[in-house]
């Protein structure tokens, strides 16, 4: 008798307030790389879950970064790297994740859950990976392109174009040393320093968001670029090819976090394992082919997919890879080095 009037009384209060306010906007705000997530996705999320979708684009971790730092944004799900997961993670800034959330997790291959950045991935789940390697456009680059050291040759001034980031064009110099990708010390900033100041004037545009465009368009002949970019490129004409550079390249893994700060977790772990489904993630593939860490995703994708040399390195190149480490202060020193070098 008791529980029964609980329960009316229970429903009556849901029929009051269900009159009383219109229902909630449901929202999820995204700030995440651009042209990585297709506005398309985004679409099918918000068809189906009823979530009004707002986001906003970076081109670099650390721009990212400083936006948190600085407080701005109202963020729900953030798209770091690696190193800055492990950063972040450090800091305490991430909401843990509910597994139980997250049945579609099972879908992603084991080589990229539970990695040392994010142990079993308690605040993050991969949502693509890649690497950076060199576009070339044979048609009018005739030389044989190898290496970073080949890209950075005096014949090629004014036509190259590469990533706007400072930890990549250091780790390009970096490894052009035979250094470690992590071994970011003064004493190698200092033996890389030269090399910078001779390869940097050669470069005629930086650009992270669409390396590709100046290739397309002719402004740059050579790059080094995002590898989901060279796919795109390799895809549209013969005459682009992809080169793994013969002094080694990173692996990059960009997860999906949720900031501590959040206000619509819910919605943030249901667009997690929206975009783990294996439908929804070879459709992600399709617009921006990275490294799709989604094995049953993978099943679903075309050979020639598969079989794009700047998408999908071998498993012997990718062997070879070594993956960023946060390097906490030493990249506010990166960011300054090249800051002055570009100004030179
Ligand atoms: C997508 C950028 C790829 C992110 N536009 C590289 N970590």
């Amino acid at each position: 008798m008791k529980t029964k009037k609980l329960v009316l009384s229970t429903v009556t209060a849901f029929a009051f307030l269900g009159f009383a306010s219109a229902a909630p906007t449901k929202n999820l705000n995204i700030y995440c790389w651009s042209e990585y997530i297709p506005q398309n996705i985004i679409d099918q999320f918000s068809k189906e879950t009823g979530v009004k979708v707002s986001v906003e684009n970076y081109a670099s971790n650390e721009e990212m970064l400083s936006k948190l730092a600085a407080g701005g944004g109202d963020y729900d799900l953030i798209q770091p790297s690696e190193y800055v997961i492990e950063a972040l993670v450090k800091d305490k800034f991430l909401h843990p994740l509910d597994h139980a959330k997250l049945s579609n997790l099972k879908n992603i291959a084991p080589q990229f859950l539970n990695m040392p950045f994010d142990p079993d991935n308690k605040f993050s789940i991969p949502y693509m990976a890649g690497t950076v390697g060199i576009v070339v456009n044979t048609d009018l680059v005739k030389d044989e392109v190898r290496s970073f050291a080949d890209v950075f040759k005096p014949e090629n001034k004014g036509k190259i174009v590469v990533l706007d980031d400072a930890r990549e064009i250091v780790t390009w110099a970096l490894l052009s040393q035979g250094l470690g990708i992590n071994q970011v010390t003064d004493k190698n900033l200092k033996q890389i320093k030269p090399i910078l100041q001779q390869w940097i004037p050669l470069i005629k545009v930086y650009d992270s968001d669409s390396p590709k465009t100046a290739l397309l368009n002719g402004d740059a002949s050579i790059g080094v670029v995002w590898g989901g970019e060279g796919a795109i490129l390799l895809n549209k004409n013969k005459k682009f090819r992809w080169v793994m550079p013969s002094e080694g390249a990173h692996l990059f893994i960009d997860s999906l976090a949720i900031p501590k700060t959040a206000k619509n977790v819910d919605n943030a772990e249901a667009f997690m394992n929206f975009i783990l489904r294996p439908e929804i993630s070879k459709q992600i593939s399709e617009e921006f082919p990275y490294l799709n860490p989604n094995l049953a995703a993978r099943k679903l994708m075309t050979q020639k997919q598969l079989d794009n040399a700047a998408s999908f390195p071998s498993d012997d190149e990718i062997k070879k890879m070594q993956i960023f480490k946060d390097i906490g202060t030493k990249g506010s020193d990166i960011e300054e080095l090249i800051t002055t070098l570009k100004a030179q």
